[in-house]
């Protein structure tokens, strides 16, 4: 009970007597009892920094002067008061990523809180109603600040119980770029294969013929899905703890060190391994789990998981994070002596994958570390099972648990997985208590536009739809439907859920679940608290082009119309312009795009030395990923003529194998079928093709020195063949 909350108020003196006792009583009682709750106090400075991780400065957000942030410690049942004040020149916002607590401490800008304006500060107080390990961020998306270095750790302890007398460690995976967010996203919105390039995986034909991947590379072709794709951007850094290396301390031989996994990465996953042996898994997401140990586990971006491990020697012993692309990794150490690396592994091969299958990459890598694999948790390796898929419709059935029964199933049958990469295994301690709640059943599809790097729910970016309406008292069960080639881990604010994985009542809980490719995830939670909360993909990419919806209680959760607006304007996708101009010794080639959500202005430019030219500009509505309809006009010089003017309509539309074709007729009549595409023949070389029913047609051989820069050569049946230079913007 906390003091500053007992009123008094008039009373009689024997009232008053009694009230003094009792506040004396209590005071004592707060003496003498160590866990009494408190309110833990912290003032954080967000402002600019600098950071060098690469060997050159770069622009970062801190906390404090600390990346990542401090860590914030309580027990359950204290209450946080966090004053936070912002010394940017733009707003910012902290969330509370895991924690439940009222709506308005929340902490999303324009949605549950109000954004702290530059030079502004803010209070947020609310009680720690769990214990856990969980993490904070900035939720300003605009800026993508999370990216630059707004994160840091939570460590909740429980209120009750035996304090834990092993020596712990917060261990927060990230990644870095030197470049700004910004750019980067305007990368990808120019080409959402812009990093492949840096990270050499363009999927080009001599990979494809090098790696006799020619059937699964035409499926994906046919599908027009393109490749797999693990991650969007190709980072200079992965950080453990804000280091590219980091070390974690002592360690003595039979110790058990409990390590805090926290994933505050932007758009990472990791493979977690150590190289001292298994690592047992307490809590996923804060939550406990039925103990389960493993070699190797995938952490989601904004996940959390609680594992022990076991030092084998007086050895330094490698905890390794390798990025799922597997363009890098991160270590920290524990330990000191002689180093014992965790293995290395293979860069996976994302042409090999088609729709429905996964890249197997790292099934049974566990070469150099069998040899020290005994010593730790032996006793477990007779219920060894490896899992090999990615998909959970196939874990399920090989569990044979029903999906949605209330029954708990028998026994847990795992104690052990070689790599933790799907979320069967997980159980939770507890069987959830059966109800009879009405089920409130939504079905949401993750997609995408990769062309345009447009991610939505259900083909819509969250500014375009409405809220999803829940009531309180309902269990919600959603089907996350992924129709792209990307993992999106969604994470749902203010409430747990289960994830449906076949272990029935003992589903575990968690606050974000990784969606993978193509596959289809149910979870559900109860609708147990009020008004508006955020569910959204935590890539911060995917996010900050739209993949997010409000979830609101009605009628309770009805919000202030100016306030809804507000969020319109702040989650929808941005515009942006790209380009390329391309100067030649026959013709000079320019276009432009203006593009945000389903929208695109168009300028296209082509003209020789000689005044002959010919300009669209055009607007296109996207009605999918694959066709859209334009409108605009074309203008048409030759030397000596009158310049033509024709209104253009028509329709676009992309073919299997990523052909692009465009019906168009103008104002006279004229019909016009164009057909094109580009191929990658190498990482550097690429060719285009186009040609059209007026016997128009266009090849072009590009060889790229970067994404942005590269030299041509042409034939063009206006304009004949030429050479040049192209650069992109
Ligand atoms: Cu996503």
């Amino acid at each position: 009970m906390p003091m500053d909350e007992v009123a008094v108020t008039s009373m009689s003196p024997p009232q008053k007597l009694i009230t003094t006792l009792l506040f004396i009583l209590c005071a004592l009682a707060t003496k003498s009892e160590p866990t009494h709750a408190e309110t833990v106090r912290y003032t954080l400075n967000i402002a600019e920094a600098t950071v060098n991780l690469t060997g050159q400065p770069a622009r970062a957000l801190a906390i404090n002067g600390q990346i990542p942030a401090p860590t914030l410690k309580a027990r359950e049942g204290d209450t946080f008061e966090i004053t936070v004040n912002n010394h940017l020149s733009t707003e910012t916002s902290l969330h509370w990523h895991g924690l439940l607590l009222p709506n308005e401490q929340d902490g999303v800008p324009h949605v549950t809180t109000p954004p702290i304006a530059p030079g502004g500060s803010h209070v947020y107080r609310f009680e720690l109603r769990q214990s856990g390990t969980y993490w904070y961020h900035s939720h300003t998306h605009e800026d993508l600040q999370e990216q630059l270095g707004l994160y840091g750790g939570i460590i909740i302890h429980p209120h009750h119980g035996e304090p834990n007398t092993e020596r712990e460690h917060l261990v927060i995976l990230s990644d870095w770029n030197d470049e700004d967010p910004q750019r980067t996203l305007a990368h990808l919105k120019r080409d959402g294969d812009y990093y492949t390039f840096k990270k050499n995986t363009v999927p080009s034909w001599d990979r494809v013929i090098q790696h006799d991947a020619l059937t699964p590379r035409l499926s994906q072709l046919w599908t027009r899905m393109g490749t797999m794709d693990l991650s969007d951007v190709g980072y200079d850094r992965f950080l453990i703890n804000g280091q590219v290396e980091a070390q974690l301390g002592a360690a003595h031989p039979g110790e058990r060190i409990k390590l805090r996994l926290v994933n505050a990465s932007a758009s990472s996953y990791f493979y977690v391994e150590f190289a001292g042996g298994d690592m047992e898994i307490l809590a996923a997401d804060g939550m406990p789990v039925v103990p389960l140990h493993t070699r190797r586990l995938l952490l989601a971006t904004a996940e959390t998981y609680d594992v022990r491990v076991t030092v084998p020697a007086h050895q330094a012993y490698e905890l390794r994070a390798t990025a799922q692309d597997g363009t890098g990794y991160t270590s920290a150490w524990l330990g000191h002596g002689e180093k014992i690396a965790a293995p290395t592994l293979p860069k996976p091969n994302t042409l090999l994958t088609t729709m429905h299958g996964n890249p197997a990459q790292y099934i049974a890598h566990t070469t150099n570390t069998s040899n020290i694999g005994h010593m730790v948790h032996g006793a477990h390796t007779s219920a060894t099972m490896e899992l090999h898929t990615t998909d959970t419709g196939h874990a399920a059935h090989r569990h044979g648990h029903q999906e949605h029964s209330g029954a708990p199933p028998s026994t847990p049958s795992i104690t052990r997985v070689e790599v933790l990469e799907d979320y069967a295994p997980l159980r939770a301690p507890e069987p959830e208590p059966t109800d009879d709640r009405p089920v409130r059943e939504i079905r949401l599809e993750l997609t995408g536009n990769m062309d345009r790097y447009v991610w939505s729910f259900d083909d819509t970016v969250m500014a375009d739809a409405p809220p999803i309406l829940i009531r309180r008292g309902e269990r919600v069960r959603m089907t996350l439907v992924n129709k792209t080639m990307m993992h999106h881990p969604l994470h749902l604010h203010g409430h747990f859920f289960r994830v449906i994985n076949g272990q029935g009542a003992y589903s575990p809980l968690k606050h974000t679940v990784d969606v993978k490719p193509h596959a289809t995830q149910v979870i559900e939670f109860l609708a147990d608290e009020e008004r508006d909360w955020f569910f959204h993909c935590h890539n911060l990419y995917h996010i900050a082009t739209g993949m997010a919806r409000v979830i609101r209680y009605v009628p309770d959760g009805v919000m202030e119309e100016n306030l809804e607006e507000t969020w319109r304007a702040h989650y929808t996708d941005p515009w942006f312009i790209n380009g390329l101009m391309a100067v030649q010794s026959n013709m000079f080639d320019g276009h432009a795009r203006m593009a945000w959500s389903r929208h695109e202005l168009r300028a296209e430019i082509e003209a020789n030395y000689d005044s002959d030219y010919e300009i669209d500009t055009l607007y296109e509505y996207i009605v999918t990923p694959f066709w859209g309809v334009f409108a605009g006009v074309n203008f048409n010089h030759e030397p000596g003529q009158p310049t033509w003017q024709r209104g253009v309509w028509g329709v676009r539309y992309i073919l299997p194998l990523l052909i692009e074709t465009e019906w168009r007729i103008d104002h006279t009549g004229r019909l016009r079928f164009e057909v094109g595409s580009t191929l990658n023949l190498t990482r550097r070389w690429q060719f285009t093709w186009r040609y059209n029913t007026f016997d128009e047609y266009h090849l072009q051989l590009e060889y790229r020195f970067t994404p942005d820069f590269s030299l041509v050569a042409d034939y063009d049946s206006d304009y004949g063949e030429g050479v040049g230079a192209q650069i992109r913007f």
